[in-house]
């Protein structure tokens, strides 16, 4: 449990809850925090799946920027891959991950709702890239992974204008999976991992895994990850009972041990 991070565990889901007052600003402390979350939850065989949310009123509105503000070179550059590598522990996570995002998400904020596998957005929620209106780019992720999610050409517009995108526009350009009403929000993004509660989480860490380092690699490795991964499968409890279910009963009716 951390000053500024809780992770919470219910019916086989996390939630990684972000509770810094009044904008959940990322400073080096949470990012650190938010790390050991990400650790914890990755460790726990009791956690199925993660939800991100900073609450109901805002997700957050990117890293601080008032401890940031004097810093020079030599500071960031010393600092600066420990916290990139705090929000890349959250991307790795071998479990379905979705953020639950009500309120700003923007610079760092994004970036962390970035590292999620889904997002969900509340139809007030705002976000977007403002750091070129602070005089820097995105550095937690922002240059790389929305490129990498909603193409090179809307990332550089949000990137390059700062500007805040609406829930609805986010939706249509692909940077949000779902928008609901705000109070929803988080029972939504709840509902859209609780399907992954008592499922085959060897197989889905191996999906996670081949489709995240395959989008890194060219196609013929990629297709080699995947490969590997597949036959990987066949040393689980959850093949043997996934098909013999079949067999035995049809689809869609196997209980899994998750090994
Ligand atoms: N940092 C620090 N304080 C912040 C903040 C932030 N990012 N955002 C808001 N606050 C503070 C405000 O200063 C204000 O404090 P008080 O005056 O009450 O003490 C309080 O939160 C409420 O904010 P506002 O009064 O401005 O509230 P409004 O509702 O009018 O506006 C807003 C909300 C979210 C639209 C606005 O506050 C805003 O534009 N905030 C800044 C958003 C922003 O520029 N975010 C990007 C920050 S740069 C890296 C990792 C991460 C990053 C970089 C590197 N490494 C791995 C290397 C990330 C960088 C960023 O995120």
């Amino acid at each position: 449990m951390g000053e500024f991070v809780r992770v919470e565990v219910a019916d086989q889901i996390a939630t990684i809850r972000l509770d810094r007052p009044k904008m959940n600003a990322l400073n080096a402390h949470v990012q650190g925090e938010i790390a050991e979350a990400a650790g914890q939850v990755s460790a726990d065989p009791a956690v199925a799946a993660v939800i991100l949310y900073g609450g109901e009123r805002v997700f957050a509105a990117g890293a601080d920027i008032k401890e940031m503000a004097d810093l020079g070179y030599a500071d960031m550059a010393e600092r600066s891959a420990r916290l990139q590598a705090s929000f890349s522990a959250v991307a790795q996570i071998p479990k379905p991950v979705v953020a639950a995002v009500t309120g700003y998400a923007l610079g760092g904020g994004l970036e962390l709702a970035l590292c999620a596998d889904f997002r969900v957005l509340g139809e007030s929620a705002k976000v977007g890239q403002p750091e070129i209106l602070l005089g820097i780019i995105p550095g937690a992720g922002g240059t790389q992974r929305l490129p990498r999610l909603i193409g090179p050409s809307k990332a550089k517009d949000l990137i390059f204008s700062g500007r805040h995108v609406t829930a609805a526009e986010a939706l249509s350009m692909g940077l949000a999976d779902a928008v609901v009403p705000d109070a929803e929000v988080y029972s939504a993004a709840r509902a859209m991992v609780a399907r992954y509660a008592g499922g085959p989480a060897m197989a889905l860490r191996a999906a996670k895994q081949a489709v995240d380092t395959g989008l890194e690699v060219d196609l013929g490795t990629g297709l080699e990850i995947e490969r590997l991964q597949f036959a990987a499968l066949f040393a689980t409890e959850d093949q043997k009972a996934g098909m013999r279910s079949f067999i035995d009963s049809g689809p869609g009716k196997a209980t899994f041990t998750g090994r």
